[in-house]
């Protein structure tokens, strides 16, 4: 390819004395500066006390072998995973009306996307692409497998998908049809009734304790049969509906356990996986909007150590929603009103049409500008929650299929009470838009694998918190550890990853003041 800068095959080398580099690891000595408020009602007085905090980040430097698993393998963003990956690993070339295509990772921001890091003798702009900044994983070297409740092969599940062109599905026949799912676990309550006449590649009848031994023992055999040093969970089949969180239940790692082994009703199929992962030592990602991560699996995933991320890829319209309500809040314009509709034809869609499936996504939906409004109280009346009507629809049009149509209309009050309508309408492969966050979840989440840091009162080095809140940028709903900030402002979310990423470097961060071009 033609390129006038530095390209993946470039490494980075810091020359400070706060970076070191050993076989083994990148360390990277860092001072956090921030800001202790105080605010007092009585003298109106906001206290600044500016703080730093002394880190080390150690980086291993070795990719592990890294297998993912997906739950919902044969589902249209499974199978567009699956055919995209094995499509670029082949440079696989196919033919359509406008001529040949080559395979791409566009819309991936691990793959496709460069982080600035500097300027050169010239005073020009360098930027490195995003994965040369640590040592990260190709998706090409991925090991993919996984579940679904129906038995069609990964072939026949991308033609169903009509998502790739016929000529690249041909292209992708001989592979695709020799990777099979194995058989899930369905309880009919928690995914629409609409979905029955799927549901036939299921393990045995047993309960809910041999459930979970059965998916323990398929991620051991999958590790086993592929050599893998680290495997991945990814939720991305059918929505559930919500579950209900109450103590007794769910809310500590013992209720869920106890739970899981007393056949609970309110034990669902993503709840009995992300505890198999968790079990196993695997990180576990929730792609889809239901509460999955109750606070016994939170509780779960931190005494093992392990990552878990949520929930809902963040995909076309969330995405654009938290760009816009972002610009028009912190431009100083009131947004009023959001109203977002979706018409889509796809099996996702079809699912959405049930009463309980939608509410989980329209939920997830909702709260994605709550940080933004909130931020801004000049704007909006604290002590009356004051926030924008935000009305969400969810329509399924077979005929469109995959291609989903997201239509928005932004009503904002601007200068002196005048009103500003933004209108905007999107047409776009559902599984295009997914599929590469699918990848940046588990690049990223494979590399906090491999990420240590302690404090300068810290012997030890630790891992980070278990609830990987720095996947925000690809989650519409994020799941933060208890009592932490929900981000949703998405450049926000996208140097929340640069600047950790460039601190563990020993990087200077980009804050974009341009300090060298402004002086003298
Ligand atoms: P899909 O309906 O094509 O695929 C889901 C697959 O999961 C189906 O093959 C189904 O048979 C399987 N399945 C259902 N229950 C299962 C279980 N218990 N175990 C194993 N497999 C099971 O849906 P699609 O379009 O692939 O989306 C997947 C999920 O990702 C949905 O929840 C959707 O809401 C979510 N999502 C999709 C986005 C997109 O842009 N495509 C964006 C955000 C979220
Ligand atoms: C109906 O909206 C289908 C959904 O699964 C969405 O396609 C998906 O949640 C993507 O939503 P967004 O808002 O991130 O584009």
């Amino acid at each position: 390819a033609d390129h006038d800068g530095v390209t993946s095959d470039y490494s980075i080398n810091v020359e400070s004395k706060n970076t070191t580099y050993s076989n083994e690891y990148i360390e990277s000595k860092y001072t956090y500066e921030m800001n202790d408020c105080q605010v007092d009602q009585n003298t109106k007085r906001v206290k600044i006390i500016p703080r730093k905090y002394h880190y080390t980040f150690r980086t291993k430097r070795q990719v592990q072998r890294t297998g993912v698993m997906l739950v919902g393998w044969g589902g249209n963003n499974g199978s567009t995973f699956t055919g995209a990956i094995i499509a670029n690993r082949g440079n696989i070339a196919w033919m359509r009306k406008e001529g040949e295509q080559r395979p791409n990772y566009y819309g991936s921001l691990t793959q496709s996307t460069t982080i600035r890091i500097g300027s050169n003798d010239e005073g020009k702009e360098v930027h490195i692409p995003f994965n040369t900044i640590l040592p990260m994983l190709h998706p090409n070297d991925l090991v993919i497998g996984g579940w679904d409740i129906n038995e069609s092969n990964l072939y026949e599940a991308m033609r169903r998908a009509c998502v790739f062109d016929y000529e690249l599905q041909e292209k992708l026949k001989s592979a695709m049809s020799q990777l099979n799912p194995l058989p899930s676990i369905y309880y009919p309550d928690f995914i629409a009734a609409n979905q029955e006449d799927r549901a036939n590649n299921l393990i045995p009848k047993g309960s809910k304790q041999q459930d979970l031994e059965h998916i323990r023992n398929d991620i051991r055999e999958f590790k086993k049969a592929h050599n893998l040093e680290q495997i991945i969970v990814l939720w991305t089949a059918n929505t559930e509906r919500y579950v209900d969180v109450r103590a007794g239940l769910n809310q500590t790692s013992e209720e869920i356990l106890q739970s899981i082994a007393a056949n609970q009703d309110e034990i669902s199929p993503s709840n009995i996986f992300a505890c198999a992962a968790i079990l196993e030592g695997c990180p576990y990602i929730n792609g889809s909007p239901q509460n999955t991560l109750v606070p016994g699996i939170m509780d779960l995933a931190k005494k093992h150590n392990v990552f878990i991320g949520g929930d809902d890829f963040k995909s076309g319209q969330t995405k654009m929603k938290s760009v816009l309500a972002d610009f028009l809040v912190s431009a100083g314009l009131k947004l009023q009103s959001i109203v977002s509709y979706n018409h889509l034809g796809n099996n996702d869609g079809k699912n959405l049409s049930a009463p309980q499936q939608f509410r989980s996504k329209e939920i997830s939906k909702s709260n994605v500008v709550d940080d933004m409004v909130g931020a801004n109280h000049l704007l909006y009346n604290k002590k009356t929650n004051e926030h924008p009507d935000h009305v969400v629809v969810i329509k399924y049009v077979p005929f469109v299929k995959d291609s989903k149509r997201a239509m928005d209309e932004y009503i904002s009050s601007i200068f002196m009470n005048g009103l500003s309508t933004i209108a905007i309408h999107n047409t776009c492969e559902d599984s295009l838009l997914a599929s590469p966050l699918i990848i940046d979840l588990v690049i990223l989440t494979e590399l906090m694998t491999r990420i240590t840091y302690k404090t300068n009162n810290q012997d030890e080095y630790q891992s980070f918190e278990s609830v990987l809140s720095i996947l925000s940028y690809l989650l519409k709903a994020p799941l933060v550890p208890p009592g932490t900030p929900v981000i949703n402002a998405l450049f926000k979310q996208h140097r929340c990853i640069t600047n950790i990423l460039s601190a563990c470097a020993g990087i200077a961060m980009d804050t974009d003041m341009l300090l060298e071009y402004k002086t003298t």
